[in-house]
């Protein structure tokens, strides 16, 4: 079966996943073209972009303080990747518009946030044998019902790091200056660089960014807020200069980039008090590389390690590959063609060279929405289902596969006097390796159309 669509049948058989057999249920939304990536394991093979990639940034993040890991089943329960992690029962992010589940208790994992609690517990288990392997790295292909462009794709990777540092275990917090001034010494030992990073806002915001006051002093999150941020600058450094003299070197000692342009964002994450998520400017726009912060000390609690503190990040590999190889389109790392595998070997830092931009055809699709139906609306009551974005982008994504480049929201808006909810979207149809028929692209948007009438009862405009 190669259907696109979630089913809400129970008639669907087991859904083999590795070596493994889940039942499946109400909750089931992955489909067969999205369960065929499991299993690829780009980023071990060794001559593709994202395994550089990977070897690059562990090479940042490396023994005897990291233990570098990879996790190769996708597979984990609702409890890893939300419930440890502290997602409130209504968190957008664990709905079947965001999230693929392969049934009620289990699901492809959103993050590799899911394997957290793991690697903390195997730090507490090293104590004795390992004792300076505080922090690890994890890599691994994660899942997400998301939007259609060039920097987002159903399946990517993320890279996830922490590093713990210990505290007293009698009153921690009276003896937070002195765990303090153990964090600012490691900080010492981070060469410091001069790039000019914008970061408007306070480490802790009351509000927006608080500190997790029962559990830490504002000096200790001061110090590893301060370590978090230099490794990560350091990191976006080291790629951004790695690019660059591979441009230098592929245009004859001509350097055409930009200067590197780097902010960090205040964020929210259930997992971490205060967050933030680092932008690096690329291509005309701000492209989001990365969310971390300080670990939530009820996490470390339940994972063996109360005594120790630190911080956390996950990145978005594929993220960090563009800007590194100056790889344009997201879609491009499945890619078989050799045309794109033969430009890279292990261990090269290389300048990717377009081999075709095939002309792009974009199509609209314009609906009423039902009025149970209006999107963000709560439930639906009258039996219309609820609409979500997500859904849309599901719908085309079945249907058009990787000949979409983007779909993007034109137009939304609500008739003043009926009430009713209109929205197009333009769908932007274009191969990474042919020039695609008329034909095709027709038939492709008729598809999409007739499959948003059936799933959602949209009234075509
Ligand atoms: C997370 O996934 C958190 N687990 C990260 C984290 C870890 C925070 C540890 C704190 C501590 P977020 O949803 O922002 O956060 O995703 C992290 C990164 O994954 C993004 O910054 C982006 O680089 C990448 N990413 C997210 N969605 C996609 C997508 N659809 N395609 C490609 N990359 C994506
Ligand atoms: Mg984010």
């Amino acid at each position: 079966q190669t259907s696109s669509s979630a089913t809400d049948s129970n008639e669907r058989p087991d859904l083999h996943i590795q070596d493994n057999k889940y039942p499946t249920d109400q909750w089931t939304n992955t489909p067969d073209t999205i369960l065929s990536h499991v299993g690829r394991s780009l980023y071990l093979d060794e001559n593709h972009p994202l395994a550089i990639t990977r070897r690059l940034i562990e090479s940042q993040f490396s023994a005897p303080i990291f233990g570098n890991y990879f996790e190769k089943n996708p597979v984990v329960t609702t409890a890893q990747n939300f419930d440890v992690l502290g997602f409130a029962p209504d968190h957008p992010g664990r709905s079947r518009t965001d999230t693929y589940y392969i049934n009620e208790k289990t699901v492809l994992r959103t993050h590799t946030s899911a394997h957290q609690q793991a690697y903390f517990q195997q730090i507490s288990r090293n104590e004795k044998t390992k004792p300076e392997e505080v922090g690890y790295t994890v890599v691994a292909d994660v899942y997400r019902r998301d939007a259609i462009d060039r920097s987002h794709y159903p399946v990517f990777h993320q890279m996830e790091a922490a590093m713990l540092w210990k505290r007293p275990e009698q009153n921690p917090l009276s003896a937070s200056e002195e765990t303090a001034a153990r964090i600012r010494a490691d900080l010492e030992r981070i060469p410091r660089h001069d790039v000019v990073v914008e970061d408007p806002n306070p480490t802790i915001h009351p509000q927006r960014n608080p500190l997790q006051a029962e559990h830490h002093s504002e000096a200790e999150v001061e110090a590893v807020a301060a370590h978090l941020k230099r490794s990560l600058e350091r990191m976006v450094i080291k790629v951004f200069t790695e690019g660059s003299k591979a441009a230098a070197a592929s245009s004859g000692g001509k350097v055409d980039q930009e200067p590197l342009k780097v902010r960090w964002v205040e964020a929210y994450f259930p997992f971490t008090s205060p967050g933030w998520e680092l932008e690096v400017f690329w291509q005309g726009e701000w492209l989001e590389v990365l969310g971390c912060g300080v670990i939530k000390q009820e996490l470390l609690i339940n994972s063996d390690v109360p005594n120790r503190f630190g911080w956390a990040f996950g990145l978005g590999l594929e993220r960090i590959a563009m800007l590194l190889f100056n790889i344009p389109d997201i879609r491009l790392f499945w890619s078989k063609d050799e045309r794109f595998l033969s430009q890279f070997r292990a261990g090269q830092i290389t300048r990717f060279e377009p081999f075709s931009k095939h002309p792009a055809c974009y199509k609209d699709v314009a609906f009423w929405l039902p009025q149970a139906a209006a999107a963000g609306g709560a439930s639906a009551a009258g039996g219309a289902v609820p609409f979500h974005e997500n859904d849309v982008m599901e719908i085309v994504r079945g249907i058009g596969g990787d000949l979409v480049e983007d779909v993007r929201l034109i137009d939304n808006f609500t008739h003043p006097k009926t009430g009713k909810q209109s929205m197009c979207y333009r769908i932007n149809y274009r191969s990474l390796e042919r020039t695609l028929t008329n034909e095709e692209t027709n038939e492709m948007h008729e598809k999409v159309r007739t499959q948003l009438v059936n799933d959602f009862s949209v009234e075509l405009r």
